[in-house]
This record gives C-alpha cells, sequence and structure tokens, in this order.
C-alpha cells in the first residue's frame, strides 16, 4: 500500500515531519538515575548494556510497547523515567514523548511529539485553548503515526521496549481519535500493555478512588488490551487501602458507610457494578520518585495460576511481557491481537464529503497478513476547531 509522502502529510502550520531523534534530556538526572545507571545510549539512540545477540535470537525479538496513561499529575512522566533509568544499562529500550505540551522531559526520548507538532501554532491557527490544543496536536500526530511505525520498524529486532508518555489530559487518549488510533496502531505490530498511573495519595477518599476507577475501567473496556494500575506515590502512603478496596468489596463498603450522600450512594451501586472489571487486572503499588515496587499481584480470579513477582522496575517490565502473553491465551480477546490492524494514509483531501474546507486524512488498515480490513478518515475544520473521526 502506498503511503503518502511525508511533504503532502504536513498540516500547513504546526506540524512537521515525524523524525527520530535522541533528544537529550531538558532536565538534568536526578541523583539515584546518574550514579547507579551510567549511560550506554548507543549512536542510534536505544539504551543498552547487552552485547551483541545472535542473529537468531534477534529473529524472535519483538520490543514490548508500555503506553503509560493516568490523571493529571500523578507521575507518569516520573514513572517513565524511573522505568527508562532502570532499563538503561540493561535492556535496550526507546521512550516515546506523547505530550505535546510538556516544557521540559527528564528522559531521553527518540521520538518526541515536540519535534513534529507545535502545540503553541496549533492553538493559535485552529483558535484552541490549552486542552483543545493538546486534544488537536495528538490528533495531527496520530495521522502521521504511520511515519512512527515506519522509523520503529527499522529498529524493532534490537529493542525490548518501547516506553510511552503521554499528555496530563487523560481524555486526549481516552475519548479523541487519536488514541485508538496510536493504541490501535502499536497493538496491530507489537505486544502492547497500558500501565494506569494511579496517584494513592490523592485517592484515599472512596469517591475519588471510584472516579480513578471508572476511568481505567472504561480505559481497559476500550483498548481491550492487558491492563496493569501502578499504585504510584507510595513512598508517601501505603497502597495497601486501595488494593484492600479493590480486592475486598466489604472493605470499600466500609469505608463509604461513613458518609451517606448521593455520591456515597452512587458510589456503592458502582462499585457493585465494576467488581467484575476488578477481576481483570492487576495492580501493584510503585514510587516512580524512590524506584520502590510491590509484588504485581494477579486479578484475584488466577491468583493461583500465573504469579507476576516484581522486585524493581526491570522485573516490572518483564512481568508487564508475561502479562501480555497471558493475556491473549486466555481471553476471548484473542483474536484481537490479530484482526487489529496497522493503519496508513491512504490519501490527504482538503475537503469532506461535503466540500467543507478540512485537512482530512484517509486511513487504510491491513491485518497482519496484509488481508485488507477496512478504513475511515480523520477529519480536522479549520473555522470550527472541531476534530472527528
Ligand atoms: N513523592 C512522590 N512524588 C512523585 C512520585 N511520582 C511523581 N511524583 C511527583 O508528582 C508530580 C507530578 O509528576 P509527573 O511525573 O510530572 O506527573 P504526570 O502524570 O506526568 O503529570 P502530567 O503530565 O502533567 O499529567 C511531580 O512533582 C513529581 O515529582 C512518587 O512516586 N512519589
Ligand atoms: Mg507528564
Amino acid at each position: 500500500m502506498e503511503v503518502e509522502s511525508t511533504e503532502e502529510s504536513r498540516v500547513d502550520s504546526g506540524t512537521a515531519s515525524v523524525t527520530e531523534e535522541k533528544k537529550s534530556t531538558d532536565k538534568p538526572d536526578t541523583q539515584e538515575n546518574n550514579s547507579e545507571l551510567p549511560s550506554t545510549s548507543s549512536e542510534d539512540g536505544a539504551c543498552s548494556a547487552s552485547g551483541p545477540s545472535s542473529s537468531a535470537e534477534k529473529k524472535k525479538k519483538e520490543p514490548l510497547c508500555i503506553i503509560v496513561l493516568g490523571m493529571a499529575g500523578s507521575g507518569k512522566t516520573t514513572f517513565v523515567k524511573r522505568l527508562d533509568s532502570y532499563l538503561n544499562v540493561r535492556k535496550p529500550h526507546y521512550v516515546i514523548n506523547l505530550d505535546p505540551a510538556v516544557d521540559k522531559v527528564p528522559y531521553m526520548s527518540y521520538i518526541d511529539i515536540r519535534d513534529t507538532v507545535n502545540y503553541k501554532e496549533v492553538m493559535k491557527q485552529y483558535g484552541l485553548g490549552p486542552n483543545g490544543g493538546i486534544v488537536t496536536s495528538l490528533n495531527l500526530f496520530s495521522t502521521m503515526f504511520d511515519d512512527v511505525l515506519k522509523l520503529l520498524s527499522k529498529k524493532e529486532q534490537d529493542l525490548d521496549y518501547i516506553i510511552f508518555d503521554t499528555p496530563g489530559q487523560i481524555e486526549v487518549f481516552n475519548w479523541s481519535a487519536s488514541g485508538p488510533i496510536i493504541a490501535g496502531a502499536l497493538a496491530a505490530t507489537y505486544p502492547t500493555v497500558i500501565v494506569y498511573v494511579l496517584d494513592v495519595v490523592r485517592s484515599t477518599n472512596p469517591q475519588t478512588f471510584m472516579s480513578n476507577m471508572l476511568y481505567s475501567c472504561s480505559i481497559l473496556y476500550k483498548y481491550k488490551l492487558p491492563f496493569i494500575i501502578a499504585m504510584n506515590k507510595i513512598d508517601i502512603i501505603s497502597c495497601k487501602y486501595a488494593l484492600d478496596w479493590l480486592h475486598d468489596f466489604d472493605e470499600f463498603q466500609d469505608a463509604l458507610a461513613a458518609e451517606s450522600n448521593y455520591a456515597s450512594n452512587l458510589t456503592r451501586s458502582l462499585s457493585l457494578a465494576l467488581e467484575e472489571f476488578y477481576s481483570n487486572i492487576k495492580a501493584c503499588g510503585v514510587s516512580a520518585f524512590t524506584g520502590e515496587i510491590t509484588r504485581l499481584l494477579p486479578a484475584m480470579s488466577d491468583a493461583e495460576d500465573i504469579d507476576y513477582f516484581v522486585l524493581g522496575f526491570e522485573d516490572f517490565a518483564e512481568s508487564a511481557r508475561l502479562l501480555e502473553d497471558d493475556f491473549f491465551q486466555r481471553e476471548p480477546l484473542v483474536e484481537h491481537r490479530e484482526t487489529l490492524s496497522p493503519f496508513s494514509i491512504h490519501r490527504i483531501d482538503r475537503k469532506d464529503t461535503e466540500g467543507m474546507p478540512c485537512l482530512r486524512g484517509v486511513l487504510r488498515c491491513q491485518g497482519r497478513q496484509g488481508k485488507k480490513l477496512g478504513g475511515g478518515s480523520v477529519v480536522l475544520y479549520n473555522d470550527k476547531g472541531a476534530f472527528g473521526c
């Protein structure tokens, strides 16, 4: 299938083509990273301490994509930085920044959305506020995600992990067009897991905890990908209360008992509805700040069968890989991975189907065997600033 040239895929302003670049750290690394983990970045940007592997070993290799999502300020970027630091001298990996509005990133990124989309220009050009600007920037970037996949495909044999940091605005991934496009394209190409970072400090109120769970539930069911909840900031408070609430319905009801208002009644009903969801997720406590991590708990339903034991962030990444394998073997979603398809931009139009001026990326999806599965379009209207799929 032909893919549009990069030049044509560009939007008039605010975007440039996707480039591979080992971006130097904007922020100096903190104590723990530098001292214990000297950088071994290779020329092409992959961080690896492992020696050259045999060609047979190389053939089998498929990097695991880890998409890090979570509420604003939950610690996604710090978590990515921590994972990057642990893997630096151990496993070859790339980090990709998908947050267009971040000022500085504390890790070395292989691809950075900020090199492709100018978030401030997008705001100006489409008359958007900060949140609309982030959503639209991500949507624009997603129309070029094919180029990202092409860049990654050149390096995939040398990589163990590809880690994605995402914007604070979780709705960018959850409700806009770009999330499904990016996650779908990745999952169709590589084993992919979602790590949902939950701030344990901010979730001690049962109702806030429930809001967080509703978000994570909608992400799990939307993407149907292996899912881990990383209960972050356990250096400040233990995540035991959250794990108890997750796995023991009565504990959560007791915590709610103190309050009787409309919101707590609603939360009580929701917790009943979410029991099924809870049985499908794995969770562990982490501190992106100190590197502390607890055991990655298997879901209650399969507690006897699998055990993901986590000692450090490297093991976390390995556990994530185990979980990915296991997920597709167990779940009725086994076909999901095969039917998900990488998309490519088939055509760029300047008008929508009714002749309105817009930027319209016509996408085509292919199965892994090259079988045509379908298509769709991503449309950006200049005048309305609306963006749909
Ligand atoms: N104590 C403690 N603080 C943390 C931890 N992880 C992150 N933080 C702090 O939480 C704040 C937010 O962290 P970020 O990593 O920027 O969070 P984020 O989710 O990437 O934020 P956005 O991208 O803006 O949504 C920072 O001040 C971090 O230092 C942790 O494990 N423990
Ligand atoms: Mg961040």
